[in-house]
């Protein structure tokens, strides 16, 4: 595990635009600390924190964590010089922390789902506490069910162009000691159809008011395959993703990224010169290909539009 040492915010942009860090929860803790770094360099300057913050935000637009702690950390950015510092180190500080205890509330919420002798697949890196850095949603549940001393075993898609599934998810199962076989994206549908899936749990970049999701592309093929197997389909998120400005997955925007992530691999062609190719990063899954919505407070089922909305106030609308 390498350290790296960022001296400015331009610095941090550049890491979390050329995914050098990724994942929603990691890049939004990245956010709240680059408008301290911004704040610490500048001696207290309101100008260069809203700078800062303009730049944060155009890094990645799916993934609506970054953009909350980014505006939570600017609407804590008062006074000048050492005021400021000081107001801004102690929200950066606070949004670290709320986000720990998020990752182990939902992680036991969700665990509550799995049994003893399941095999849940996931897509992408959606981390674990203590995991890889900070951020991780559905990595915090699977290794939640397996401290519980649950028999589980995980299916991890390598998810193409960028690896995550394999580079990631795979070293942190490694790690925590979790039983786990590495497929390629378009193996789903196989698995499934074989009966060696009994659970889907992936994370998320954002979810609409009406429980639509944004996640790394593929997720929504696996949502339909599950629904085609009945298998349940959960995403583990916090309450800080769910967006209720978004109305629904119609209005997200979905980053699309350079071709050549597709048609070349750490600069090597994997197809022949010329070749046009797309890449969006993220897809929509509709709400009503989805199980559950895991979050700190519980697993919300439908309907969303209503449930989610309780979630923050607290009221009781979990699944037992
Ligand atoms: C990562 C991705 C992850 C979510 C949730 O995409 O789609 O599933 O961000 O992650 P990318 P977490 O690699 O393009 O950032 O639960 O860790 O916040």
């Amino acid at each position: 595990e390498k350290i790296y040492t960022f001296t400015n915010v331009g610095q941090l942009g550049d890491a979390i635009r050329s995914m050098m860090i990724r994942g929603s929860g990691a890049i939004g803790i990245c956010g709240a600390y680059g408008i301290l770094l911004a704040a610490l360099k500048s001696n207290g300057n309101t100008q260069a924190v809203r700078e800062a913050a303009k730049l944060l935000k155009s890094t990645r637009p799916t993934a609506v964590n970054l953009m909350k702690t980014v505006d939570e950390m600017t609407s804590v950015a008062e006074g000048s010089g050492e005021e400021l510092i000081v107001n801004v180190e102690k929200k950066a500080v606070e949004i670290l922390k709320r986000q720990l205890e998020f990752e182990y509330d939902l992680g036991s919420h969700g665990a509550n789902l799995i049994e003893d002798g399941d095999t849940i697949m996931t897509h992408c890196h959606s981390g674990a506490f203590g995991g890889a850095g900070y951020g991780g949603r559905a990595l915090s549940v699977i290794r939640t069910a397996h401290e519980q001393g649950k028999n589980i075993h995980v299916y991890t898609c390598e998810t193409r162009p960028y690896l995550q599934g394999a580079r990631i998810t795979a070293l942190e199962l490694k790690k925590f000691g979790i039983p786990h076989t590495l497929i390629t994206d378009n193996m789903s549908g196989f698995c499934m159809r074989e009966g060696k899936i009994d659970k889907v749990v992936v994370g998320s970049d954002r979810v609409a008011a009406n429980g639509d999701l944004a996640n790394k592309v593929g997720t929504y093929m696996h949502a339909l395959a599950a629904q085609e197997h009945n298998i349940p389909f959960y995403t583990a998120t916090s309450s800080h993703t769910i967006d209720f400005s978004t109305v629904s997955g119609e209005s997200i925007e979905v980053e699309m990224r350079d071709a050549a992530e597709v048609t070349h691999f750490k600069g090597i062609p994997t197809a022949p010169e010329g070749t046009e190719a797309l890449y969006p990063s993220f897809d929509i899954t509709p709400h009503h290909l989805i199980t559950g919505i895991i979050t700190e407070k519980g697993v919300v089922s439908v309907p969303y539009e209503t449930n989610l909305k309780k979630v923050i106030d607290q009221e009781n609308v979990f699944q037992k």
